[in-house]
């Protein structure tokens, strides 16, 4: 599905805010065991909350991978920059139900992957894209940074290094 130029602006308008996204479709969460049952409550990610790897909504085809669309390792970029975040292989789908094959990115900032299972919290340097928003904008200091493509499921949990995608840019 292609999106004209002014749908992707709005878009970009709507979502570009960087703080913590909203969580209102979160409360809706069924969490499928009670083990992640505060899956949902970010504020618990100190508890060091996980999913177990092996659990069915830890499941990622060994075809499927994240990529950035626009950027490529080593770029040179002025802040703020337009980030296109791409999915192949899983559905891009909003935060806050668990469906197998499916989950939302995630920009780590100044770090690489998360393993498989771990809670992503939710911070300045942990963008969340919980309304599934394939594109923002990121606004860095000038200098070099390690930005980090994670996807992670409906409760916020991490796939792992195999659905995340480094890249080091250069913010003038
Ligand atoms: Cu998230």
């Amino acid at each position: 599905m292609k999106k004209s130029p002014i749908a992707l602006l709005t878009l970009t308008l709507l979502f570009s805010c960087q703080g913590p996204q909203p969580s209102q479709s979160e409360d809706a969460a069924s969490p499928p065991e009670a083990e992640e049952a505060h899956a949902h409550d970010h504020a618990d990610h100190a508890t060091g909350a996980s999913m177990d790897p092996s659990s069915e909504y830890m499941q990622v085809p060994d075809s499927a991978y994240v990529e950035f669309l626009n950027l490529s390792d080593g770029d040179s970029v002025d802040s703020p920059f337009r980030v296109e975040m791409g999915a192949v292989g899983m559905e891009v789908r909003p935060a806050g139900e668990m469906v197998v094959g499916t989950g939302h990115h995630h920009l780590l900032v100044d770090m690489d992957a998360m393993e498989a299972g771990a809670l992503i919290p939710n911070d300045e340097s942990h963008l969340h894209f919980g309304l599934g928003q394939t594109e923002t904008d990121v606004e860095l200091s000038s200098g070099t940074h390690r930005l980090t493509m994670q996807f992670a499921n409906g409760g916020h949990f991490s796939y792992g290094a195999g659905m995340s995608s480094s890249i080091t840019l250069h913010v003038r």
